[in-house]
C-alpha cells in the first residue's frame, strides 16, 4: 500500500522547464556556445552548476570557478525574471485534481526537486502550503541521479522509500528514484525511458497505478 507520492517540481507540477531552456539558451547565445533542446534535456534534474558544466562542454574557452559562479548567477537572474510569468493559473487542473484526490485518500504528498528556486516557485503558483514535506536543492549536496533529495523527502515524511512513488519527467530523476528503491513513475521524456517502472501520459494517471500497488 503506497503511503506517499513524491513529485518532482520542474516539468511535473509545473512547466518551469521551458523557462530553464530559455535562460540557458540566452546565456549560451551570449557566450557563443552551441545549445539546443537535446543538450537541454541533459540538464533536467541536474543542479545549476552541473548544468553549466554540461553547457560549457561545447565552449572552446575555459572558465575559472569564479567566472562560472558569475555565469550561473546570470542564468538564474534571467530565469527568475521569466518565473514572474507564473501564477496560480500555471498549474494544470489535472495536477490540482490529483493533489486533491491524494489528500482525500490520506496519501501524503511531497516535493523532491533539485531546484534552489523551489520555494519561490511554489509561492508563485500558490502551492507553498500544499505539501506535507519539501526537499529541494537548498537542502542537498548531490543532485539527481543521486537519490539524496528523494531520501530526504521520505525521511521528512517518516516513510521508507518502498512506501512512496516518485513522479519524474527526467531520466536522471528516474535513476535517482530507482537507486533509492522508490517506485518510479515517468511522464514526458521519462515516460520513454527504459528504466522507468510505470509510464504515464498525465499526472492523474498515477491514481490508477497507486490503486493497483
Ligand atoms: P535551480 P527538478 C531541476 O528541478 C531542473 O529540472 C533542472 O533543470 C535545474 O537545473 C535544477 O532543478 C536546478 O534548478 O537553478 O532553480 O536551482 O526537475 O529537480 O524539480
Ligand atoms: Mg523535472
Amino acid at each position: 500500500m503506497i503511503k506517499a507520492v513524491i513529485f518532482d517540481l520542474d516539468g511535473v507540477i509545473c512547466s518551469t522547464d521551458k523557462y530553464h531552456y530559455q535562460a540557458w539558451k540566452q546565456l549560451a547565445d551570449e557566450l557563443g556556445v552551441f545549445f539546443n533542446k537535446e543538450i537541454n534535456n541533459r540538464l533536467k534534474g541536474v543542479s545549476r552548476m552541473e548544468s553549466l558544466d554540461i553547457l560549457l562542454e561545447k565552449s572552446e574557452k575555459k572558465y575559472s570557478l569564479e567566472e562560472k559562479q558569475e555565469l550561473a548567477k546570470k542564468k538564474n537572474d534571467i530565469y527568475r525574471n521569466l518565473l514572474k510569468n507564473m501564477d496560480v493559473n500555471s498549474v494544470s487542473s489535472d495536477v490540482l485534481k490529483t493533489l486533491y484526490i491524494l489528500k482525500r485518500k490520506g496519501i501524503k504528498v511531497a516535493i523532491g526537486s533539485s531546484s534552489k528556486n523551489t520555494m519561490y516557485i511554489l509561492e508563485r503558483i500558490g502551492l507553498d502550503n500544499c505539501f506535507d514535506a519539501i526537499a529541494d536543492g537548498t537542502q542537498i549536496t548531490k543532485s539527481k541521479p543521486d537519490p539524496e533529495v528523494f531520501l530526504l523527502a521520505a525521511k521528512k515524511l517518516n516513510f521508507e522509500p518502498n512506501d512512496c512513488v516518485v513522479v519524474e519527467d527526467a531520466k536522471t530523476g528516474i535513476d535517482a528514484a530507482n537507486s533509492g528503491r522508490f517506485v518510479s513513475i515517468g511522464i514526458n521524456d521519462a515516460a520513454d525511458y527504459c528504466e522507468t517502472k510505470y509510464r504515464i501520459k498525465k499526472v492523474s494517471d498515477i491514481l490508477n497505478i497507486i490503486n493497483e500497488l
